[in-house]
């Protein structure tokens, strides 16, 4: 039974099917705006959701005629909530797209975060919080809860509180920005209430039942000068085949063998099988998990896209829960059954409409970033990175490295990047690079690690998941030194993965390196620990996290 109705504006972004999952577990009903004629008229409720690039979605707005519709939508009182780009279309425009006019009820600019001291994108779990306020126009709102934030242009907070808006404020890195901001009918969101937890779905449910109270007020003076900010995030990631019987199935490798060992063969057993994906991710959401990554780890040798069952894991697991979402495996061009040529483009389309936030590349990078180096370092415009990375928004495009230690005797022994390791070769070298490589491991390529993130990072992707197979499975620990070299060959977040055995080991990771998120899949999947343990360890040693129930 539903208890009302949300019209929201359908600007095809990326983020629509986990904003509509979300109205759906509240109980609305949604009504879609494609164009002003689609309703805006009768909207009493109006939701405008955004991703991506400010250019991208604003210009839909004007095209589709909305904007002048939208002003008065405004002007006659009624409820309108913007979120991400909705955000920001409410400012006159952003150094992102020069030229492009947002809405413009408040006369600023949005400008790019500084990168000299931080990650850029701005992804993750962020407080949004008021100084000067009464508890009232932030619906719901509360200053100790986190909410999930992916952008790289901020709105200063001046204007608007010039303006008369109640502003709620993030911190990122003494960065200060517009989290949140309300004035009479209109309410914003530059984080995704839809991805944030019991938090995120508290703050919807209050603006559609137009409730105003909230307790994002701070006793503290000065936001900025708070331990507040971006939580370390821990991400939960599942490994998805299809097992010797035909079903879907979470598995696990070590060292990327996902075959049980038996007592007579060390090799070629059954595939583990660790759970039902649906099940395992709502099990790790609920114990607290940032983020949930599925990996479909065999999709580069048959990925017939019409009915693969990953689409319908998404979809099922949207459903229920709601953090954020990457689907990794199989996003490059590929032929269907039939001869048809799905582009990888359309394939990370399938994916977003059924209730993935991110896809990760990870075999087709490597490719698209030798041919970039074999053509002098020039971009080609083409690469399934670059074209996803503009429709969706570089925050929406993962990187998957998958890279193998190769030991050196001396750093002059190749032309690759050589780093000092910390794990001796079997012949006691001191010195290894990390080769790159396709298809799961199996196919080794003459491109190291350095060369693959700042190749990808120039072509528009918005993180790297780094993997290491030395460390996979191996619960030893992650490898620290290849954390923080590539963490110093790019600005983009670093989220750390392979070698997760136990909470330490993500204490580690975090104090060791400037990583941006730490993912485990082997420790969580056989029940050693929870999702939960790690973070609660994590902030018994005084590390911020995202805590589930606030
Ligand atoms: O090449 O774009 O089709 O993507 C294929 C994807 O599948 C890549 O992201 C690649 O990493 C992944 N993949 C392929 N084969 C395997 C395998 O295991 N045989 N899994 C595989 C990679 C690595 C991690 C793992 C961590 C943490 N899995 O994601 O979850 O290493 O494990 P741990 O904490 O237990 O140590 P494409």
């Amino acid at each position: 039974m539903t208890v009302g109705t949300v019209h929201v504006l359908d600007l095809e972004s990326g983020n629509l099917r986990s904003l509509s999952n979300a109205l759906t577990k509240l109980g609305y009903e949604v009504k879609w705006i494609k164009k002003p004629s689609d309703g805006l008229d009768e909207a009493e409720i109006l939701l405008f959701p955004g991703v991506g690039n400010f250019g991208h979605v604003i210009s839909e707005l004007w095209n589709r005629g909305f904007v002048e519709p939208l002003r008065a939508y405004i002007a006659s009182g009624r409820r309108i909530m913007g979120i991400c780009v909705g955000l920001q279309a409410f400012f006159s425009g952003s150094t992102e797209s020069p030229g492009v006019k947002g809405i413009g009820i408040i006369p600023a600019e949005l400008q790019i975060f500084n990168d000299s001291t931080k990650s850029v994108p701005h992804i993750g779990w962020n407080s949004a919080s008021v100084t000067n306020a009464e508890d009232e126009g932030l619906y719901g709102l509360r200053a100790e809860s986190k909410y999930y934030y992916v952008h790289s242009y901020r709105a200063d907070t001046e204007v608007p509180l010039r303006e008369g808006w109640t502003v709620a404020i993030g911190n990122y890195n003494g960065e200060a920005f517009v989290g949140a901001m309300s004035r009479d009918n209109v309410f914003a969101t530059q984080f995704h209430p839809e991805k944030s937890g019991v938090a995120g779905l508290r703050v919807l449910r209050a603006f559609l039942q137009g409730n105003r109270i909230s307790k994002a007020r701070d006793s503290q003076t000065d936001i900025l000068k708070k331990n507040l900010g971006l939580t370390k995030r821990v991400i939960a990631c599942l490994d998805v085949r299809t097992n010797d019987e035909g079903d879907l199935v979470v598995t696990k490798g070590d060292q990327y063998d996902v075959r049980e060992k038996t007592a007579t063969a060390t090799a070629g057993g059954k595939v583990r099988n660790l759970g039902k994906p649906v099940e395992v991710a709502e099990r790790y959401y609920l114990q607290g998990a940032d983020e949930i990554t599925f990996l479909n780890i065999t999709s580069f040798r048959n990925c017939p896209l019409v009915d693969t069952p990953m689409l319908e894991i998404l979809r099922k697991t949207s459903e229920t829960v709601f953090v954020p979402l990457t689907i990794g495996g199989g996003i490059r061009d590929i032929i269907d059954p039939d001869g048809t040529t799905i582009s990888a483009l359309d394939v990370a389309s399938m994916y977003f409409r059924s209730g993935a936030d991110k896809v990760s590349i990870g075999s087709d990078a490597v490719l698209a970033a030798e041919k970039f180096y074999a053509r002098g370092e020039v971009l080609s415009g083409e690469t399934p990175m670059e074209m996803i990375s503009r429709a969706y928004g570089a925050q929406a495009v993962v990187i998957s490295v998958d890279p193998k230690r190769v030991y050196v005797r001396s750093k002059e022994c190749t032309k690759h990047h050589v780093i000092k390791t910390s794990y001796p070769g079997p012949n006691g070298e001191e010195y290894a690079w990390y080769q790159c490589t396709i298809k799961g491991g199996r196919e080794l390529r003459d491109l190291d690690v350095r060369q693959l993130v700042m190749a990808v990072e120039k072509m528009g992707a918005g993180e790297i998941l780094l993997n290491c197979i030395d460390k996979d499975g191996t619960n030893s620990g992650f490898d620290l030194d290849l954390i923080n070299d590539v963490k110093s060959a790019v600005k983009i977040p670093v989220i750390a993965s392979s070698g997760a055995g136990k909470p330490e080991h993500f204490l580690d990771v975090f104090e060791k390196t400037t990583t941006d998120a730490a993912l485990g899949a082997g420790m969580f999947h056989r029940n050693e620990y929870k999702v939960a343990d790690v973070k609660n360890y994590l902030s018994d040693h005084g590390l911020l996290v995202r805590n589930e129930s606030e």
